[in-house]
């Protein structure tokens, strides 16, 4: 049997599933090599960490790395049902929560590795966690033709991944969000915006993001957050330092400001995280379901 050692928590409702021992060997490249490398050689310990029977189609993974320059806290790799992630705000947030959890770091500012570059993160002596995010901008504005909907008018933003931010009064209930939005992202991709993978539907601060995999990001998500925030910079919005609160599809927040930087900002979020679970994943190679499977 296989051991994978792991520490579940949520953040705003959002879980991370972070991976401190049991993973593949990725070599000593930069996280973005080493995603490459995990993505082309052990998808499959992708799926068997976050895929049933063990997780689920919301469950976000992290793999825990030897960061590059040991003055770093850690570096990491996120991922979840469909593949991997650049960024994952939340997930940031419950690595510290985490990492703090273990005995590794305590109150204070740290620097950590991800696949879209160094962000630091600030562990609060409340348990809060501010991240300051990757640069982020608004790319362009954009009307997509949405078979079955008809235009959709958006914005096309980075945030530490790529989003489609739409407004959408009164927003809804899931099923029909997590439809419109699905049927948007295709458009998207099918007019020329082949690197969007997230959509994000907004009423004032309230917010419904569709993932990759189509799951909802139960959390504000904190690369939309970034993504939202460079949007209401670019059309002056919000004032550098001014606080946003961004709030998810079940209610939770995040505490938000920014600072410019040339013709990008520089995002902060704020959240908590709990822990949720110490645990074991086992594989046993007898199982057939040992790596983990999607429903078709
Ligand atoms: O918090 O950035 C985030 C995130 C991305 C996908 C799910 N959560």
């Amino acid at each position: 049997m296989r051991a994978i050692e792991v520490i579940d928590s949520h953040t705003g409702g959002e879980p991370t599933r972070i991976v401190i021992g049991g993973g593949p060997d990725l070599g000593y490249g930069s996280m973005a090599e080493r995603m490459a490398s995990f993505r082309k050689v052990h998808d499959r310990f992708r799926s068997a960490v976050v895929n049933e029977p063990r997780g689920s189609d919301v469950m976000v993974g992290a793999l825990l790395c030897e960061p590059v320059d040991p003055a770093c806290a850690a570096g990491v790799i996120f991922f979840n049902n469909v593949g991997f992630l650049g960024m994952c705000g939340h997930g940031t947030i419950g690595l510290m929560v985490t990492l703090a959890h273990l005995g590794r770091i305590g109150p204070g500012e740290h620097r950590v590795e991800t696949p879209v570059g160094e962000i630091t993160a600030r562990l609060h002596e409340d348990g809060s966690v501010t991240i300051a995010n990757v640069p982020s901008y608004r790319a362009a504005q954009a009307v997509v033709q949405v078979p079955g909907f008809g235009p959709v008018a958006g914005d096309i933003a980075w945030g530490g991944n790529w989003f489609f931010l739409s407004h959408h009064p009164g927003l809804g209930e899931i099923e029909s969000l997590t439809n419109y939005a699905w049927a948007i992202r295709q458009a998207v991709n099918a007019q020329g915006y082949p690197e969007v993978d997230h959509v994000e539907l907004y009423d004032g601060n309230r917010n419904f993001v569709l993932c990759p995999g189509k799951a909802y990001d139960r959390s504000p998500c904190g690369t939309g957050t970034s993504a939202k925030l460079a949007c209401l910079a670019a059309d002056g919005h919000l004032a550098p330092g001014e606080v946003w609160v961004q709030e998810s599809i079940i209610g939770s927040q995040f505490r938000a400001s920014y600072q410019r930087d040339g013709d990008r900002i520089l995002p902060s979020i704020t959240g908590t995280a709990y822990i949720t679970a110490e645990a074991r994943l086992l594989i046993d190679d007898r199982d057939p379901f040992a790596w983990g499977f999607q429903q078709a």
